[in-house]
């Protein structure tokens, strides 16, 4: 493909292979919520008072292997060692965000004009600032043509997730969704943090255990997608669309909604595979050289389904545009810094 030819394609086979988006306001049309708590967010246990820092938790150091045998980006499987540090408890919520935002004005890259220089040629949609967004359809004919699903939506963004008719009121403790990671990082580094590494992320996400690899089988603990992907979603985990912050159990460390939920930019560039040395954590792929465009995602999201993306593992991993925005991705921040 020409790399100018198809932003809108790059955008739908990426937001595909994600698996992606925010398709709450559609999907509660269509079925009823059914948790109480729609809206209102769940109430996360709570934190010694002692705590060295509010609303994050400890993530020991350890050593293990990296990636998983399911899909061919997982391999080959690698030996990091992941110093100790601080990870928030949650993806970061819309609440969080707001605060960051109303501090500093900062804009997010999905309310910026389209850099046309960067992306030529795009379709006059494409041009204008937004976001891409997955929108349930009534049927599909196979599942090779992913824009039977995802769209890019002008004026869709972190206020406005599903597109300029749709809003965050009274969602406040929902995961932010529609940043980038230039958005995630400028907000991490308000907080004094940062975006944590690929390893560090899926170190966290395995409950900082080195072995046996986790399971493969499809969480009971996480918002994914029950039911045949893209047009049947039971919602049996009591959620269809996205569900607020800290509605299903922890792990072992205390971090709620690793897998599922949202996928979470790290700080890593995107590689196809595991290559012998890890990336350096924490910085931007920019200064590495090639200008790299891709970050590293995971933990899948509320449309991970078993019949499509099976990527509700810690292993798993996606690419992600560094400069466009989807609705079912998110992130949450790291700290380094003395243990407890
Ligand atoms: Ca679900
Ligand atoms: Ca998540």
């Amino acid at each position: 493909m020409k790399p100018r030819q198809g932003w809108l394609a790059l955008a739908l086979v990426l937001a595909s292979l994600l698996a992606a988006a925010s398709t709450w306001w559609l999907q509660a049309g269509r079925q009823a919520a059914p948790a109480a708590v729609e809206g209102r967010g769940c109430t996360l246990e709570p934190q010694p008072a002692s705590s060295a820092h509010p609303g994050m938790v400890w993530v020991p150091a350890g050593s293990f292997d990296i990636g998983d045998t399911v899909y061919p980006e997982e391999l080959p499987r690698r030996r990091r060692h992941v110093d100790g540090f601080w990870m928030d408890r949650t993806e970061v919520t819309n609440d969080a965000f707001a605060a960051f935002v109303r501090a500093t004005g900062y804009l997010t890259v999905a309310e910026r004009p389209v850099d046309s220089a960067k992306h030529p040629g795009l379709p006059p949609e494409m041009q204008q600032p937004g976001a891409v967004v997955f929108v349930m359809p009534p049927d599909v004919r196979g599942r090779a043509d992913i824009s039977q699903w995802w769209r890019y939506v002008p004026g869709a963004d972190w206020r406005h997730p599903g597109g300029p008719a749709t809003g965050i009121q009274g969602h406040g403790a929902f995961p932010v969704v529609a940043v980038t990671v230039e958005d995630a990082q400028a907000y991490a580094r308000w907080k004094g943090q940062a975006l944590p590494s690929e390893a560090q992320w899926e170190w966290a996400a395995r409950a900082a255990r080195p072995a046996p690899a986790p399971a493969h089988e499809q969480p009971r603990d996480a918002n994914t997608w029950q039911g045949l992907f893209p047009v049947v979603n039971s919602g049996e985990d009591g959620y269809v669309g996205l569900a607020p912050v800290g509605c299903y159990a922890p792990n072992a460390l205390g971090l709620h909604d690793m897998i599922g939920n949202v996928w979470e930019l790290t700080a890593d560039a995107w590689t196809p595979q595991h290559g012998d040395a890890p990336p350096p954590d924490q910085v931007p792929a920019g200064l590495r050289g090639g200008g790299a465009a891709q970050q590293v995602i995971k933990g899948g999201s509320f449309l991970c389904a078993p019949n499509y993306c099976m990527r509700y593992r810690a292993g798993a991993r996606e690419p992600q545009d560094r400069d466009l925005a989807a609705s079912h991705l998110g992130f949450r921040t790291v700290l380094v810094a003395p243990g407890p």
